[in-house]
């Protein structure tokens, strides 16, 4: 693989994500900066390359990709436009970062580990941030080595203040649930074997028809039970937490930290708002270590076949909640690339 001096950087999306990863490329990454912007909103994609130096604004990420000064893609775009711009990303073999889902089912992810292993070198990094996030790296390392003994069950809590508007249940288990989908395979280093979904009964601040909070049950190829609170309405801010049970002891990071207050008889601290704010360091170091793995000519962090297990969990859950069942993992033999 070729390495590189400054990165040329082609983002495809500008919506939220993109946007701010414009932001970040331009002014915390370091060896990289934005050669090129694809998005079909025209006004948008323009308005934004025009502030900035030697950036041109494309409305097909194909001619974005393929402008001379692009050295490496980062795709923003919604879920169901990855798997073209990835597939045209392999051929011209330029190093990725997919933002989160790798693509929005199983079988579109699978089609993309294929064309991967066809061009026979990783050439992925898919954005599942929290693998970079302090607290989550100081667990994984604890329970790499051992500390604490064998993991046997891990406890999530995932809340957001609110959803945006058109929000559904399954979009709770591709958008939200997916976090704790990667970290879990992440963390115990297993597969998931089988999803299931309880549902109390609706909080009155969940928009109609959303479940709003469910509890998410994993099961995995080594035996670990885990388990996830999803409140996405929860009205008061954005809290993640995991804590790992291990024979041993046991090891809880993401409550709130940052200023203790003490005033008029009370102690408190503030809530974190939003996943922008709680992740942004991790953001940044994802990006960061991309950029620098690819001009070292290497990839690394989460692969395609962790975004297709991640696509495989996330249909099971699906169908979790849909059946109230038990529903297993179907996933293919992992090929011998993402070893
Ligand atoms: C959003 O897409 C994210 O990725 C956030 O991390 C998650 O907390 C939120 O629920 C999702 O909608």
């Amino acid at each position: 693989m070729t390495s590189y001096g400054t990165l040329g950087v082609a983002v495809i999306g500008t919506g939220r994500m993109g946007a701010d990863h414009v932001r970040r490329i331009n002014e915390v990454i370091s060896g990289a900066r934005v050669a090129a912007l694809a998005d079909l909103d025209a006004d948008r994609v323009k308005h934004l390359a025009d502030g900035i130096e030697g950036c041109t604004a494309y409305i097909d990420p194909a001619a974005a990709m393929a402008d001379p000064a692009v050295d490496a893609v980062l795709i923003a775009s919604p879920g169901p436009a990855h798997e073209a711009a990835l597939l045209e990303a392999f051929a011209r073999d330029l190093p990725v970062l997919c933002e989160k889902p790798l693509t929005p089912d199983p079988a579109s992810a699978l089609r993309v580990v294929r064309a991967e292993q066809a061009l026979g070198h990783r050439r992925v990094q898919v954005g599942f941030m929290r693998r970079y996030d302090a607290d989550y790296r100081t667990l994984k390392s604890l329970l790499d080595q051992g500390t604490y003994g064998r993991p046997l069950m891990l406890h999530n809590k995932h809340r957001n203040a609110d959803t945006p508007p058109g929000f559904t249940d399954a979009m709770t288990i591709h958008d939200s649930v997916v976090h704790e989908i990667d970290v879990t395979r992440w963390l115990l280093d297993e597969e998931i074997t089988a999803v299931r979904v309880v549902r109390p009964t609706p909080s009155g601040k969940a928009p109609e028809g959303l479940s709003d909070p469910q509890l998410i049950l994993f099961e995995t190829t080594g035996g670990q039970v885990v388990d996830t609170e999803l409140f996405v309405n929860c009205g008061f801010g954005y809290q993640v937490s995991c804590e790992a049970v291990c024979e041993g002891g046991t090891a809880r990071i993401g409550d709130d930290h940052g200023v203790f207050t003490n005033t008029a008889g009370r102690w408190g601290g503030a809530i974190t708002p939003g996943f922008v704010e709680r992740f942004e360091e991790a953001y940044d170091r994802q990006v960061q270590r991309w950029v620098d793995a690819t001009r070292r000519g290497e990839v690394e962090g989460p692969s395609c076949w962790d975004g297709y297990a991640a696509a495989a969990v996330c249909a099971a859950g699906v169908r979790a909640q849909e059946t109230g069942e038990r529903a297993a993992v179907e996933l293919v033999e992992r090929p011998a690339l993402y070893r």
